[in-house]
């Protein structure tokens, strides 16, 4: 048995690294911590997972005085895994910041992807490795996809030719993996890129794993994936338990003899492992019910997360609550205390919906950032990929444009009255409460104040399995540049389809039909892949 047992982590304590830590122990070696520089020097095998701003993490290795110890040991040509941003860090430098200085030991700088080709940066999902070299971290991940969160990238050039172990494709080729003999890191993340990844991680353990060649099936579809996310809803049903229910139109409760109970559709952590196991591209949690209660009191939630990424290796999200508050003692938290909370729990990105409104309302009125929205103090302290602002729109039908002073759109659908005009109004409190903002306005609003993605519901689509609102998802697509989450409607593989050919939706995300087995997750992959939308398969 070839196999090492055991795995220093360099955690500088910058973000969440519990999947890196839940991905080596489920593959059952021993992990060590990284506490003095001497910790680096004497590991056997190192893995370096960057999280955060390039600045700050160079920040943070500086002053613990790690920069020597781990250029030392990286020279010296001794294992070690980067990943992300630790790959990133081995470059000259990055633009990230406006310019800082990396470890110096791969020719090149890290630059931000070109937003001019009119693709949503971050780049963030699902994408394909073109293997340049025969190396020994990708051995066994044959044509697999991985998957990526990041907007800045380093690019191959003759300079860095023996490095590059493998590119990737978005708009441009960019280094997805480098490898010189036991020197090895990754762009993307190996402890969300499910089997693949746990597959890259076990590679870079053992002594010499068997090679898969990637198969030639010339014919897939390669480059980004399109996503098909699983969505709980959770909430307590009134004995007290979190159950994931199901909404039809929002409203979760279902006539029974007794009176209107909660909708039940099963545990939270085992239908994430589910739906984890049948091939979703990520897992997303909505605690339907935040609005009403203190986050940091429900610790259930914490607790199901914590859970939940013990034994799923795709990204998570949570949703529900994230906002500031004040406590029972009079203690005011900060909408950053509640999502760094959830990130220590497992949580990759933090999903806002009422505040979000609220942040956008204000920023539109006085078109001033403050620097003190949810949006704006998560997105700067943990990257614009981990905050997607969720969205409640309903229909508003008018008749004439000229009706309402907000923007509208000419549709298909008509109205109750035979309109052939409409805009999405913005809800909050589950649909209970309307503000005056359109959709589109709301997206482009959030997406200036930092948000990376949008989550886009439709009140007047959701549990009703006639399919996603093709029109509210490209107006919104098409007005923002940060990528749009399709949701609300699903009931069929064929709407999945619908919704990747009319709009430009980066993932769509259905919860009734897997919750109730109609449609299986590969039923959706199968029928995408048919229809030339590339896909990952698990
Ligand atoms: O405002 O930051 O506390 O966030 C609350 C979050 O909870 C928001 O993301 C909001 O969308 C969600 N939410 C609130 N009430 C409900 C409800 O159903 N009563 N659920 C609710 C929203 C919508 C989707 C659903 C899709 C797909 N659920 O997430 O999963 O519509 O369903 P389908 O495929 O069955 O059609 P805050």
């Amino acid at each position: 048995n070839d196999t090492i047992g055991e795995v220093t982590l360099l955690d500088y304590g910058a973000g969440n690294v519990r999947s890196v830590r839940n991905a080596i122990k489920k593959l059952g070696y021993n992990l060590k911590e990284v506490t003095t520089a001497a910790d680096i020097l004497s590991a056997e095998r190192l893995i370096f997972p960057g999280v955060g701003a390039f600045e700050q993490a160079m920040g943070v290795l500086t002053r613990k005085d790690f920069v020597d110890p781990l250029r030392e040991y990286i020279q010296a040509g001794r294992p070690f895994l980067g990943i992300c941003l630790g790959m990133q860090l081995l470059f000259e430098g990055s633009d990230e910041n406006g310019g800082v200085e990396g470890l110096g030991i791969i020719p090149g700088r890290v630059t931000q992807f070109d937003t001019s080709l009119g693709l949503p940066v971050p780049h963030i999902g699902w994408n394909t490795l073109e293997q340049r070299q025969q190396g020994r971290l990708l051995s066994q991940v044959g044509d697999r996809r991985v998957y990526f969160v990041h907007s800045y990238r380093a690019t191959p050039s003759p300079e860095n030719a023996d490095w590059v172990l493998a590119t990737s494709h978005y708009g441009e080729d960019f280094i997805s993996a480098v490898q010189k003999g036991e020197v090895s890191a990754t762009q993307f993340h190996p402890e969300k890129s499910g089997a693949a990844g746990l597959a890259v991680i076990q590679s870079f353990m053992e002594e010499s794993p068997q090679y898969i060649p990637p198969s030639s099936n010339a014919g897939a579809a390669r480059g980004l994936a399109k996503r098909v996310i699983a969505c709980l809803d959770v909430r307590a049903n009134d004995a007290g338990d979190l159950v994931v229910t199901k909404g039809d139109q929002y409203d979760v409760r279902e006539t029974d003899g007794e009176g209107r109970e909660v909708r039940n559709l099963g545990a939270p952590v085992e239908l994430a492992g589910r739906y984890f196991r049948e091939g979703a591209d990520e897992v997303t949690f909505l605690n339907i019910t935040g609005f009403r209660d203190f986050p940091l009191g429900d610790l259930p939630m914490l607790e199901v997360l914590r859970r939940a990424s013990e034994g799923v290796f795709v990204p998570l999200t949570v949703g529900g609550g994230i906002r500031g508050f004040t406590d029972a003692h009079g203690k005011r938290h900060s909408a950053l205390d509640v999502a760094a909370e959830y990130f220590r729990s497992g949580a990759d990105k933090v999903s806002i919906g009422g505040d979000a409104v609220e942040a956008a309302l204000e920023y539109l009125a006085s078109g001033v950032k403050t620097g003190q929205t949810a949006i704006e103090q998560i997105s700067w302290a943990y990257g614009a990929q981990a905050v997607v602002v969720s969205i409640d729109p309903r229909r508003v039908y008018v008749a004439d444009p000229a009706d309402t002073q907000r923007p509208t759109v000419e549709t298909a659908i008509p109205g109750p009255a035979g309109e052939r005009h409409c805009w999405w109004q913005c809800t909050v409190k589950g649909g209970r409460e309307g503000r005056d903002i359109d959709a589109v306005e709301l997206a482009r609003a959030v997406q200036e104040l930092g948000a990376g993605e949008i989550l886009l519901n439709c009140i007047d689509r959701d549990g009703r399995g006639d399919g996603f609102d093709l029109e509210l998802v490209e107006a919104v697509s098409s007005a923002v540049t940060i990528p749009v989450i399709a949701s609300s409607g699903a009931g069929s593989p064929e709407h999945f389809q619908e919704v990747f050919e009319a709009t430009g939706a980066a993932a769509a995300l259905a919860a009734g039909i897997f919750h109730r087995r109609e449609v299986s997750i590969e039923d959706v992959k199968t029928h995408m892949s048919a229809s030339g939308i590339p896909t990952r398969t698990a």
